[in-house]
C-alpha cells in the first residue's frame, strides 16, 4: 500500500517544480544597448558652432573660422548642470551643416584648428567626453553629411572624406553611446546634392563603435519622432518598417510608428528649450516654461519616447544662467513629482498568472526590478488586473511599463477606478504602452484600480505599475509667448503688408502657423513699395532655415534700410505639412509679418 503514496508525492512534487516558460519574444525586439538607451529617458542635445556666433540657423559653410571664439568655454560645467538636471547623456553637434568641426578633423580645413579659439590647439569633442566621464555621463555626437563647405560634397569623393570625418570623431573620444544623423540633405557649396552612401556610413559607425545607437528618421537605431516639439504619438510604437520598396516615413508614421514593423527602431523627441537650435542673445527671454517642459516630458518620456533637449551654450562656451535655471526648476518639479510612488504597499492581483506560476505573479509589477514582470497564458491578449491601495489615495499619473525586451504588444486599454458604491468607473482609454506610457487621468480617489487590456498582439508582459500625484503640471499651455520688440504687426492676409505710411525699413520677420496649416513659406522673394504701385526687389531667394520642422519667426536683416509703406512677400518654394513641395498661393500659413525699424 506504501508504494502508491510515495509514487504520489513524487508526482506531485514534479508538479510544482516545474518550469513554466517564459513567453517567447513577440515580433522584432530591441538589441540589449536599445533597452539600455530608453532606459536613459532623458538627455542633453547641445547646438554649437560658427551659428552660435552669427545667429543663424543654418550657417552657410562661408562664415569665417576666426568666429569660432568662445572666451569661457568649460564642458565641465555643460556636464555638471546635465547631471544635477538628471540627464543621462549628451549630443554635441560635432559638425552641423555649415560643415565646420568642433575638432580637428584631420580631412577638413574648416574646423577649431583654423579657428583662434585656444590658439588652434583646443577640441571641443576632447573636453566634453571627459567632462561626460568626469560626471558620470554618456557621450553622444551629431554629424552631418550635409556640409556646405566641404569642396567634395556632390561628388563620390565626399563619402570617403565623412567616412574618414566618421572614423576620427568616433574613434579618438572613447565610448560613444548614440551618433545622431541629420536627415538633411541640401546642396553643397558647388551647388551639388550628395548621394549617401548610408550603408557605408553605418558599417563605418558600427565598427568603431558597435553598440552605439544610430539615430537617423529610420534608425536603424532610432528614429526622428517626425516633428521637433518634443512630441511623440498618444499611440507611439517602437516599431516601424524599413528598407521596404514602398516607403513610408510620413511624419505621422515617424510619430506613432507602427505595429508589425520589421524593425525596432523606437522614437527620440529632440526639440530646444529655445525657439532656435543655436544660442541667440534676443532668446534669452524665450527659454521654454517650466509647464511647457513639463508637458514635453509626457508626452515624450511618458508616451514611450526619450527626451532630447537642446541646451545650447552661448558664445562665452557655457550654458546660460537663465537654461540652467529653467532646468533645475524641472529636476526639482520631477523630483516633486515621482519620488512618491503612491502605489507603494499595494496588493496586485490579475484573471490570470502564466502557468499559475509565482515567477510571473502581477505583484511583480511594484517591484522595481526591471527585469521581473507579469505574464499570461500565451492563449490571451485580454485580460485584467486589479490593484487594491492600503487605503484611499489621490493621484492623476498613471504609469504603465511593457517589458521590451520581449517586445511591444499591447494595442488597447482602459482604467478604471473603484467608487464608494462598489461600482467602476473609467478614468482613461489608451492604445499603445511600451517601455513607459505615463497616463494623465483627472484628480481621482480611490482605494483600488483595474486595468484592462483589450488588445494585444501576443500575451501582455508589463513590468512596472505607479501611480503619482503632479501639482506641478496644471494645464497644456505652451510655454512662454515669444516678445517681439520693435516689431510692428502688419495685414497677414494677403502677403502684401501695409504698413500705412512710408517708413525706413531695416528688415522684415516671418511666422509660419505654427500648425503648418497652408503650408510653410520656405523660400520668397521681397519687394517694396512706397505708392503701392510700382515694386522695386530688396531680396530675391530669401531662404528661411530649418522653418518646416521648426516653424518659427525667422528675421530678415536687408543689407541697406529701404523706404517703403508696402511690403510684398513673393513665395518661391512652400512645403505642405505632408512633407511635399505645394503650388504658392495666396492661401500658405502666414501666422504674422512683421517689420524690423
Ligand atoms: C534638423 C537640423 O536641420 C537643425 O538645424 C537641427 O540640427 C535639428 C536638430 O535637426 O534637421
Amino acid at each position: 500500500m506504501k508504494k502508491p503514496v510515495i509514487i504520489m508525492l513524487l508526482a506531485m512534487s514534479l508538479v510544482a517544480c516545474s518550469v513554466v516558460d517564459a513567453p517567447a519574444p513577440y515580433g522584432v525586439t530591441p538589441s540589449a544597448s536599445q533597452v539600455e538607451w530608453q532606459k536613459m529617458e532623458y538627455n542633453m542635445f547641445m547646438h554649437f558652432g560658427p551659428n552660435t556666433f552669427t545667429g543663424a540657423e543654418w550657417g552657410s559653410g562661408q562664415e569665417k573660422a576666426e568666429l569660432f571664439n568662445p572666451t569661457e568655454m568649460d564642458c565641465r560645467q555643460w556636464a555638471s548642470i546635465a547631471k544635477a538636471a538628471g540627464m543621462k547623456g549628451i549630443i554635441i553637434t560635432a559638425k552641423h551643416h555649415d560643415g565646420f568641426c568642433l575638432w580637428p578633423n584631420p580631412v577638413s580645413r574648416h574646423t577649431v584648428a583654423q579657428s583662434p579659439w585656444r590658439d588652434g590647439k583646443g577640441d571641443v569633442l576632447k573636453d566634453l567626453s571627459e567632462a561626460c566621464r568626469e560626471y558620470g555621463l554618456e557621450f553622444g555626437v551629431y554629424i552631418s553629411p550635409w556640409d556646405r563647405n566641404d569642396p567634395h560634397y556632390g561628388t563620390d569623393e565626399y563619402n570617403d572624406v565623412f567616412v574618414k570625418t566618421l572614423e576620427s570623431a568616433l574613434g579618438n573620444y572613447g565610448h560613444v553611446f548614440e551618433q545622431w544623423f541629420d536627415g538633411a540633405c541640401g546642396e553643397g557649396p558647388n551647388g551639388k546634392v550628395q548621394v549617401y552612401d548610408w550603408p557605408l556610413y553605418h558599417s563605418t559607425v558600427y565598427k568603431l563603435q558597435p553598440d552605439a545607437i544610430i539615430f537617423s528618421d529610420d534608425g536603424p537605431g532610432c528614429r526622428w519622432v517626425g516633428n521637433e516639439k518634443g512630441q511623440a504619438g498618444r499611440t507611439c510604437w517602437s516599431t516601424m518598417k524599413i528598407n521596404e520598396d514602398k516607403k513610408d516615413y510620413s511624419r505621422k508614421m515617424l510619430n506613432e510608428g507602427t505595429p508589425y514593423g520589421n524593425a525596432w527602431v523606437a522614437a527620440e523627441s529632440d526639440v530646444s528649450i529655445r525657439p532656435g537650435w543655436f544660442w541667440r542673445e534676443s532668446e534669452n527671454s524665450q527659454v521654454k516654461s517650466l509647464q511647457h517642459l513639463l508637458k514635453i516630458y509626457y508626452e515624450s518620456v511618458g508616451r514611450n519616447s526619450l527626451f532630447l533637449l537642446n541646451v545650447p551654450p552661448d558664445t562665452r562656451g557655457l550654458i546660460h544662467e537663465v537654461d540652467s535655471l529653467r532646468l533645475m526648476e524641472l529636476r526639482a518639479a520631477l523630483d516633486e513629482i515621482f519620488s512618491e510612488d503612491l502605489a507603494e504597499g499595494a496588493v496586485v492581483e490579475a484573471d490570470n498568472v502564466r502557468g499559475g506560476a509565482r515567477r510571473f505573479r502581477a505583484q511583480n509589477m511594484l517591484d522595481k526590478d526591471y527585469d521581473k514582470y507579469w505574464a499570461v497564458d500565451d492563449s490571451l491578449t485580454t485580460v485584467s488586473f486589479t490593484v487594491t491601495l492600503p487605503e484611499q489615495r489621490t493621484f492623476n499619473r498613471i504609469q504603465i511599463q511593457e517589458y521590451i525586451p520581449l517586445g511591444q504588444r499591447v494595442a488597447a486599454f482602459t482604467i478604471e477606478a473603484l467608487k464608494e458604491d462598489g461600482s467602476w468607473e473609467q478614468i482613461a482609454r489608451e492604445t499603445t504602452i511600451g517601455y513607459k506610457r505615463i497616463v494623465q487621468v483627472p484628480e481621482t480617489t480611490t482605494s483600488a484600480l483595474r486595468v484592462n487590456i483589450l488588445e494585444s498582439f501576443a500575451c501582455p508582459v508589463l513590468n512596472g505599475f505607479a501611480l503619482f500625484m503632479d501639482n506641478v503640471y496644471v494645464s497644456d499651455e505652451a510655454g512662454a509667448t515669444p516678445e517681439t520688440p520693435g516689431l510692428i504687426k502688419a495685414a497677414s492676409e494677403p502677403v502684401i503688408a501695409d504698413i500705412g505710411e512710408e517708413m525706413t525699413l531695416k528688415g522684415f520677420a516671418y511666422t509660419p502657423k505654427e500648425n503648418g496649416e497652408g503650408g510653410v513659406i520656405v523660400t520668397c522673394r521681397l519687394e517694396v513699395s512706397v505708392d503701392g504701385n510700382t515694386w522695386s526687389l530688396v531680396k530675391d531667394d530669401i531662404m528661411f532655415d530649418n522653418i518646416v520642422n521648426n516653424p518659427i519667426t525667422q528675421k530678415v536683416v536687408f543689407e541697406a534700410p529701404v523706404q517703403a509703406r508696402y511690403l510684398r512677400v513673393t513665395p518661391i518654394r512652400v512645403e505642405t505639412g505632408s512633407g511635399a513641395v505645394g503650388v504658392p498661393s495666396s492661401t500658405y500659413g502666414v501666422a504674422d509679418i512683421s517689420l524690423l525699424l
